[in-house]
């Protein structure tokens, strides 16, 4: 899979994806990032990419004409590439985006500052608009480095076989159980025992047990779209009246 980033601060990528888990996926060639610089796309001698809003009002806004040449230079192998502008305005980001996206074969991501960009470079550029949350970044930067996040570590290889992406909390709609590791017992803190007891099936029960129960606590918007089984019902209702702390 192909990542073209288009942004006015090349230099914020350099670091993220040499690291770990991605470095080793590109190494590997299961995906190529390319952080492409909006400012080689300007033509004028200055290389301008801002300007003024056109009405007044404070800030500068992304001109359109760099950010065109600069995806269409992208596009220009590839007419099948999925354009994505990262933005508050745009789609909630959640973990079915990042599955649909992660079958795509090239997205560009068009990372903005300042005030944004010019509306005509959405309207004739950008595919779909994105928002990774409810709060104002200074740039797209960062939120194209978490989509990339999510989205490259479902593609087949780039997770070890030890770790697994359909494990994880959402893919179950569920948070995820308590983890420990040594030592037993940590300033009077110990493991619980049953994780010690070799009971696989006491200790699966018990993990799906405390994942209801966080679930429940922390985001019952999440519990409510889960499908539950019959003895996920069971268990929340030992959750309820038993009185688990959480
Ligand atoms: N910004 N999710 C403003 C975001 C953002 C978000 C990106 C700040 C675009 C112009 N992007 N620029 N939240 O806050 O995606």
């Amino acid at each position: 899979m192909r990542f073209d980033v288009l942004t006015l601060f090349p230099g914020m990528f350099s670091s993220p994806f040499q690291e770990s888990i991605l470095g080793r996926a590109i190494q590997k060639d299961l995906m190529d990032i390319r952080i492409i610089n909006v400012r080689d796309f300007a033509l004028d001698k200055h290389q301008v990419v801002d300007d003024t809003p056109y009405g007044g009002g404070q800030g500068m806004v992304m001109k359109v004409e760099p950010i065109a040449r600069a995806i269409e230079w992208a596009r220009s192998e590839d007419p099948s590439a999925w354009t994505i502008y990262l933005t508050p305005q745009g789609t909630p980001f959640d973990q079915e985006k990042a599955r649909t996206l992660s079958s795509r074969s090239h997205l560009i991501l068009l990372c903005g500052r300042y005030e944004g960009v010019d509306e005509r470079a959405r309207e004739m550029f950008i595919n779909e608009e994105i928002s990774i949350g409810d709060y104002v970044l200074t740039g797209g930067e960062l939120a194209a480095m978490v989509m990339i996040d999510a989205v490259s570590r479902l593609l087949p290889g780039v997770l070890g076989s030890a770790q697994s992406a359909e494990d994880d909390s959402f893919t179950n709609a569920l948070l995820e159980y308590p983890q420990y590791t040594r030592p037993f017992d940590f300033e009077g803190r110990c493991v619980p025992e049953i994780l010690l007891s070799g009971n696989h099936a006491a200790i699966a029960l018990w993990r799906r047990k405390e994942a209801l129960k966080r679930t429940a606590a922390r985001r019952p918007d999440l519990l409510a779209k889960a499908r539950l089984t019959r003895k996920d019902e069971e268990l929340l209702e030992e959750i309820l009246r038993g009185g688990d702390r959480v």
